[in-house]
């Protein structure tokens, strides 16, 4: 247990993680690793900027909304400055948004911060709202029309929110997607060089049958010149997904709340979250009991207790079926929540998103828990992510079954969910 002069320190250090990583108007992720804005790592800067420079939380997210596209979608990255220590760059993926930038997006959070950062002072952040909530519902309004699980002409009508790629989803090499991954044939990929496992561990990384794959998915893209419909009918890889799906019907909860405040018409928003609902509620696979994710092409659950299964409180449904799922993950383990079911022989504690705890997935698990009157557990994970982060420092992501810290360090969005989720907000 950590005493309150340790606590201190670490707010400190957090606040100097978040500094030092600003690069003026947006953040990093970590040096070296990740040397670009991404987008739902900015969302939760904004919510730890929040904590103690409120201007500098609007900034964060007013930055990554100045690289959307015409057609509604933000980027998963912006590349504000070429940086050749990542791979792939804006040449790989040659798109023409307003900045340089990625061709996929990344799971909507920013309205559920944006909303939080506006209630933390409503007078100062009414103005930055109104100019954000046009763009967020354009950007809502894309994922309903191009993510659905069906075809836009299926007479079954849509469903739950789907990715077209494993970065979409932000949990890139999560067995969710093998299914998926392994009905792809990664012909014609240019030669290319990794520079991730020049940075962190190979073990701690994708590996490269799936960074294969992720280029092939990127080259297909492009190919297309982005063209939504036909990636929709091309492409082989798409997949409905627990993350997307529950963040988005969370983040068309706050965003109807700010559209009501601002006073505007609301009626497409509303429409929205039954329909979302209705579409969350067939990734339950009771076979598994537990929300899953379902390869869209052959409509085959992937059979994954992941830790995108729980943010089914964060988007607002109050399901006790996934109680029991939670403390058995939360037991079969020192520390939690990892972000696969330990108990399975896809486990892997060291390899990114098969295994390791997520402090920012945890964040948005505990939210939902503690909105849904299951307070207990929301300080059960809270308490493990401090004692964690208290004890093994601001990584990327932690080994469950010794809390290890792996991948890139001094990491933004660890630093940002310990000041306001861990510590609670204003430091
Ligand atoms: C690809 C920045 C991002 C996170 C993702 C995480 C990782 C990138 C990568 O890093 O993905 O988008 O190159 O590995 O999986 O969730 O947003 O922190």
């Amino acid at each position: 247990m950590a005493t309150a002069n340790t606590l201190e320190a670490l707010d400190q250090r957090a606040i100097e993680i978040l500094r030092a990583n600003d690069k003026g108007g947006y953040t990093i992720p970590t040096a070296g690793l990740y040397p670009y804005q991404w987008n739902w790592d900015s969302a939760f800067a904004a919510f730890g900027f929040g904590t103690f420079d409120l201007p500098r939380a609007w900034a964060e997210v007013e930055t990554l909304f100045k690289g959307q596209w015409d057609n509604g979608m933000v980027p998963h990255i912006l590349f504000h400055q070429v940086d050749e220590g990542y791979f792939p760059g804006p040449d790989v993926w040659g798109c023409t948004g307003p900045i340089p930038s990625s061709g996929i997006s990344q799971p909507p959070v920013a309205a559920i911060f944006i909303r939080k950062i506006w209630e933390w002072d409503k007078d100062a952040g009414h103005d930055h709202i109104a100019a954000l909530y046009p763009k967020l519902l354009n950007w809502h309004r894309w994922f309903m029309t191009w993510r659905r699980e069906r075809a836009l002409d299926d007479a079954q009508g849509p469903g739950a929110i789907c990715i077209t790629h494993p970065w979409e989803a932000g949990r890139d090499n999560a067995p969710d997607w093998d299914d998926a991954m392994a009905g792809i044939t990664p012909e014609g990929v240019a030669p290319y060089t990794r520079r991730d496992t020049s940075h962190v561990d190979a073990d701690m990384r994708p590996t490269k049958y799936d960074y294969d794959r992720y280029i092939w998915l990127v080259q297909l893209g492009r190919e297309t010149g982005w063209d939504e419909a036909e990636i929709l009918a091309k492409s082989p890889f798409r997949v409905a997904d627990p993350t997307m799906t529950f963040t988005l019907l969370r983040a068309h909860r706050d965003l109807l709340a700010m559209g009501q405040s601002l006073g505007q018409d609301v009626t497409e928003i509303e429409s929205w979250i039954p329909d979302l609902e209705q579409a969350a509620s067939t990734l339950w696979n009771p076979e598994l009991a537990c929300y899953d994710s379902r390869n869209a092409r052959t409509g085959k659950f992937a059979g994954s207790v992941s830790n995108a299964s729980f943010l089914c409180w964060l988007g607002g449904l109050n399901d006790d079926r996934m109680l029991a799922q939670f403390d058995r993950v939360m037991d079969a383990v020192p520390y939690g929540l990892a972000s696969y079911d330990p108990e399975s022989e896809k486990f892997d504690g060291r390899r990114y998103w098969r295994g390791p705890i997520w402090a920012v997935v945890n964040t948005l698990i505990g939210l939902g828990l503690e909105e849904q009157g299951h307070g207990d557990r929301a300080r059960r994970l809270r308490n493990s992510t401090q004692d964690l982060i208290a004890e093994k420092g601001f990584a990327e992501y932690f080994d469950p079954t010794d809390g290890a810290p792996a991948g890139g360090d001094s990491f933004t969005w660890t630093a940002a969910v310990w000041l306001a989720w861990i510590r609670g907000g204003k430091v």
